[in-house]
C-alpha cells in the first residue's frame, strides 16, 4: 500500500528545494575539500523559504535598487546560501563546485563584490545586522518600500555589536528589518564540557530567554520551529505585512538542529565542518535525493 502524503503541494516543493539544497551543500564541500555543513544545513529551509516563497527579488536584475535585502551574517554558512542562489536562477548549479577556489565568484564567505544575489560581505561574525539596520533605515530616508532581512547564529549573538543595533534598531522605528536567529543550539564547538576543557560550551543561547530579552529592548519577538514550513511562512509573512505600519522591528527565533536533514551531521558539533567521506556521501544521497527520484519528484 502506497502511504497517503498529507503535505500540501506547496509544503512538497519547498521540501524537494530544500532537499537539493542540501545535497548541494554536503556534496560541493565534499568536493572543494573545505567549508561548513551543520550551520548551512541547519538554515537550509529557513532560506529556501525566504528566497522561493518571501523576498521581492529577481535573479535576473540582482541590483535593483528596489530589491528586498538579505544579509547571511553568519557568514561562514556561504555554501547555504549559495546553494539556494544556485537553485533560485541567481547562477548556475553547476558553478557551486568551483566553490572556494582562489578565482571562483563562490568565496568561503560571501563576497558582495564577486557574487550576483549577495547583499553584504559577512564573515567576521556579529556585523550583518549594523549593516542591515543601515539599509533599513536608507530605505525609510529614501522612501523606499524594500525590506531587509538579516540571518544570525546564535553562537554569533554574543557578539556585542548585536546588541548595538538590537538597543538602536526600535529607536529609529525600523519595521522594515527582521532578524533571524537560527538558534540550532551549537556553535562551532561541543558539548557536554569534556574533559580538560576551560569552559562549559553547551548551547551559546541556552540561558536566555531571548524573546523577554528582545521585547525588553522593544522589538516583535516570534519564535518558530525553523523546520516547519507552515510556521516559518507564517512567520515571514507577519514580520512582512509590520512593515510601514508596527514602527518596531521584527525577531524570529527559529528552533532548529545543527546538521539537519542527515543522519550522521544532525546535532554534533563535529560537523560544524568536515568532508564527508564517500560512503558518508553515499548515505546523504539516499537520504535527500533517492527519495525524490523515487517520486518522479527531483526537478
Ligand atoms: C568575529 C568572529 N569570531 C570567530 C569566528 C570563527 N567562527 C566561525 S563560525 C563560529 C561559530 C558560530 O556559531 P553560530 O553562530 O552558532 O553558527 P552556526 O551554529 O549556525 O554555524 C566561529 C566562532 C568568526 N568567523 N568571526
Ligand atoms: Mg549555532
Amino acid at each position: 500500500m502506497t502511504a497517503v502524503d498529507h503535505r500540501s503541494h506547496d509544503h512538497v516543493e519547498l521540501d524537494t528545494l530544500a532537499r537539493r539544497a542540501r545535497w548541494h551543500i554536503v556534496n560541493t564541500v565534499a568536493t572543494s575539500k573545505a567549508g561548513h555543513i551543520g550551520g548551512p544545513l541547519s538554515a537550509a529551509d529557513l532560506l529556501t523559504a525566504l528566497y522561493f516563497r518571501q523576498l521581492r527579488i529577481d535573479p535576473t536584475n540582482p541590483s535593483n535598487p528596489d530589491r528586498d535585502r538579505f544579509i547571511l551574517s553568519k557568514g561562514h554558512c556561504a555554501i547555504g546560501l549559495y546553494s539556494v542562489l544556485a537553485l533560485r536562477g541567481y547562477f548556475p548549479e553547476e558553478e557551486l563546485a568551483t566553490f572556494d577556489h582562489g578565482d571562483s565568484r563562490l568565496q568561503g564567505h560571501p563576497d558582495m563584490l564577486l557574487t550576483p544575489g549577495v547583499d553584504a560581505s559577512t564573515g567576521s561574525l556579529g556585523q550583518g545586522l549594523s549593516a542591515g539596520a543601515g539599509m533599513a533605515l536608507a530605505a525609510k530616508r529614501l522612501e523606499k518600500d524594500f525590506h531587509t532581512w538579516v540571518m544570525v547564529g546564535d553562537g554569533e549573538i554574543e557578539e556585542g555589536m548585536i546588541w548595538e543595533t538590537v538597543i538602536s534598531a526600535p529607536r529609529f522605528r525600523l519595521d522594515n528589518l527582521t532578524l533571524i536567529i537560527d538558534l540550532n543550539g551549537l556553535q562551532q564547538y561541543g558539548w557536554p564540557r569534556g574533559e580538560g576543557d576551560r569552559f562549559d560550551r553547551s548551547e551559546p543561547m541556552g540561558h536566555v530567554d531571548l524573546e523577554a530579552v528582545f521585547r525588553g529592548f522593544g522589538w516583535q519577538t516570534l519564535s518558530i520551529d525553523g523546520h516547519d514550513w507552515e510556521e516559518i511562512l507564517t512567520a515571514y509573512a507577519t514580520a512582512n505585512e509590520r512593515r510601514g505600519v508596527a514602527g518596531t522591528p521584527t525577531v524570529i527565533i527559529a528552533n532548529t538542529a545543527k546538521g539537519h536533514g542527515i543522519s550522521f551531521t544532525r546535532g554534533t558539533y563535529k560537523w560544524h565542518n568536515g568532508i564527508a567521506t564517500t560512503e558518508e556521501l553515499e548515505l546523504a544521497h539516499s537520504e535527500l535525493i533517492a527519495e525524490l527520484l523515487l517520486e518522479g519528484n527531483d526537478r
